[in-house]
């Protein structure tokens, strides 16, 4: 029993106890394994340069940047779209934190680290995505438009479009530059009313040409995110002679300024998205009715051309996806030694501890998947990637990408539970996190469209790509081998998944109806593939030399306590689709 003495209880009054709020660390010095495998993939003199870069620049965002985000998350963008006069403006206000953020970006080189030419080509990516890693969860979502940019950047790099077009040699300066007064951002226009996915199938833009490559645009963009950016890159049929291409090929790829003179340029920002999270950034409907464009594709190139910047937004989503789990968890085990509930701090109740244990796992395995998909960037933008390594490249940013945007969001969840009732509460800061992860899943391709993806990468390079799969995460096996009793059985179990997955779609390939059966279990494929290649790069890292126990037992757990491969014969019965429907559809009226 415990002395009580009337002041304690009597009149109103809050109590004396508050709760303990979660402290943010470094991102850089917290994190369990980036330094040491940034030290494995990056060499010496290297390394000591980017990790001095991210020290400072961890405790930039403790001390600076992530006050700023939650400024911008408190004060979302709107749009005036008259002025009192009647006159159509549309001025976009933003937060004064969001445009702070945004040169915070090109100051630490956010993007201009991937291009910087004095510097080592193979290893500049992985120095600029462990800084976005660690940017994203403070950044306001400012790491959207910088994903764009690097995008945009990437596509008139790799196009070669600066020799070709003086405005996009100047677009690529600006994009790359470290100046915050001169850099600029970059949308990416392509999903309309009639299609997100099937781009194709839904583009109702339309270009009219004035001369030469310059065209005037005539459309209605759907989802256009970070519309304050300075460019856009976007697709549209060309009207020749009257008449236009339908579907894909009919598509061009077009570059176009936002404003021109302070003006926009021949568009009006219809209004602003009233989204479920990333409300900080603001995404619009616009009227293209005249914009000013330059035809930067040949003629019906435009998908193949914007994949450029697919394919880099798409690594950037990997690494948002895996730095919203990184903070969650790294919240909640700071939390986890403040919070008492029956008597002992929660860490010190091993329910609770098995909890953040598997959420740590998950988050180190996806860190690994985007460190490689990011390593393999590297080398072949440093022109030393093996035929091997290119494939595993085109087929790893679709799986990384979807992977992670897919575990993300039940891992984010349940790192808010982590929380208790404070998870749910607004002001804490924590529903955001879980808000703006379910996006990662849906923008930049579904999980399904990426999953088909994958296929499109087996079809177009006649399966190479998935024996470069193979021959990689063999290479990891037969590392285990030479390792501990623990190690051994985790590469028995990769072994088993592998074996799994190619015996399941070797078999699914000699059906009558391939290769229209993988459809059905591409998401199967993909997801098993993300867990084998998840559970691959665990491994590796605990073969190495240096591994600590806890590294063989993180690999151990992920490998053999979870089923890697969840795939069976019965994803590709295309007999199932029939009872699929009848099951969907039971007692369905409409
Ligand atoms: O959501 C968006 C922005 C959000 C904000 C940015 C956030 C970034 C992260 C932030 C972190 C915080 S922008 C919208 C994103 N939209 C999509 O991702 C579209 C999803 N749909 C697809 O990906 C589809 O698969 C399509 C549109 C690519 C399908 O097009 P097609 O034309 O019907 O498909 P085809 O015929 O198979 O492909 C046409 C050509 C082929 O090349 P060719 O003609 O040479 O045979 C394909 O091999 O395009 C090539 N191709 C690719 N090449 C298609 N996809 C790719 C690829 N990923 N890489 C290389
Ligand atoms: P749909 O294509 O209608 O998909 C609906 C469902 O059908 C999905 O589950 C999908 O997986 C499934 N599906 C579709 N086709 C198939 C198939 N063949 N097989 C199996 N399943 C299939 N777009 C831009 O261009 N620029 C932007 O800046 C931008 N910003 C965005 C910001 C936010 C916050 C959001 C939410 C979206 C943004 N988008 C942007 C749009 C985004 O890229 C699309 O919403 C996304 O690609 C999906 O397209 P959709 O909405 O048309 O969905």
């Amino acid at each position: 029993s415990t002395r009580m003495s009337s002041s304690d209880y009597k009149h109103a009054k809050t109590g004396k106890f508050t709760q303990p709020a979660p402290v943010l660390e470094n991102p850089f010095t917290s994190d369990p394994i980036l330094s040491r495998a940034l030290k494995r993939l990056i060499p010496q003199q290297e390394f000591v340069k980017v990790s001095t870069d991210l020290t400072k620049f961890g405790e930039r965002i403790v001390n600076e940047i992530d006050q700023l985000g939650h400024e911008a998350e408190i004060q979302p963008p709107q749009i005036q779209q008259f002025d009192a006069w009647g006159n159509r403006i549309d001025k976009l206000i933003v937060a004064p934190a969001w445009n702070r953020l945004k040169e915070i970006s090109a100051e630490e080189g956010l993007i201009s680290i991937g291009y910087d030419k004095s510097t080592d080509p193979e290893y500049r990516r992985l120095h600029q995505m462990s800084k976005l890693y660690m940017f994203h969860p403070a950044s306001g979502l400012v790491t959207c438009p910088l994903a764009m940019t690097d995008g945009a950047a990437k596509t008139i790099d790799e196009l070669k479009l600066g020799e070709k077009f003086p405005e996009c040699k100047e677009a690529f300066e600006r994009l790359t530059s470290r100046d915050p007064q001169n850099a600029w951002t970059s949308g990416q226009w392509m999903t309309e009313k009639g299609g997100g996915s099937d781009v194709g199938g839904g583009t109702d833009t339309y270009a009219e040409k004035v001369d030469g490559s310059n065209y005037t645009l005539h459309g209605y963009k759907w989802f256009s995110s970070a519309i304050d950016a300075d460019m856009s890159l976007t697709l549209a049929r060309s009207i020749e002679n009257g008449q236009v291409q339908t579907g894909s090929r009919g598509l061009s790829l077009f570059y176009l300024r936002v404003r021109n003179n302070g003006q926009l340029n021949g568009l009006q920002m219809m209004r602003l998205k009233n989204k479920l999270g990333t409300r900080q950034l603001p995404t619009a409907e616009l009227l293209l009715d005249g914009v000013k464009a330059i035809k930067v594709s040949e003629e019906g190139r435009g998908v193949p051309s914007i994949a450029n910047m697919l394919n880099i937004t798409r690594v950037h989503n990997a690494i948002a996806s895996v730095a919203g789990m990184r903070r969650i968890v790294s919240l909640a085990r700071d939390y986890s030694t403040r919070r008492i509930a029956f008597g002992n701090t929660l860490y010190k109740w091993p329910l609770h501890l098995k909890v953040l244990a598997d959420l740590e796992i998950k988050t180190r395995a996806g860190l690994l998947l985007t460190l490689e998909s990011t390593r393999l960037l590297g080398k072949q933008e440093g022109g030393r990637s093996s035929e091997q390594e290119s494939l595993l490249l085109r087929l790893i940013t679709p799986i990384a990408k979807l992977h992670t945007g897919k575990v993300c969001v039940p891992a984010i969840s349940e790192g808010i539970e982590c929380f208790g009732g404070q998870g749910y509460i607004e002001d804490t800061g924590l529903p955001g996190i879980l808000r703006d992860t379910q996006v990662t899943a849906i923008w930049e391709g579904t999980t399904n469209v990426l999953s088909l993806d994958v296929l499109r990468v087996f079809a177009t390079t006649k399966f190479a790509a998935a024996k470069a799969f193979a021959d990689r995460i063999k290479e990891i096996i037969s590392k285990a081998k030479n390792g501990d009793e623990k190690l051994q059985k985790t590469g028995e179990a990769l072994e088993n998944a592998l074996n799994q997955l190619l015996g399941t779609l070797k078999t699914a390939q000699k059906s009558s109806d391939f290769p229209q059966n993988l459809q059905r279990g591409a998401r199967d494929i993909s997801m098993t593939m993300g867990n084998i290649y998840s559970g691959a790069l665990l491994t590796e890292f605990a073969a190495h030399p240096d591994a600590f126990d806890n590294d063989r037992e993180v690999a151990y757990r992920y490998c053999v306590n979870q089923k890697l491969a969840t795939i069976s014969l019965n994803s590709f019965d295309s007999s199932n689709d029939s009872i699929d429907k009848s099951i969907v559809f039971e007692n369905y009226k409409a």
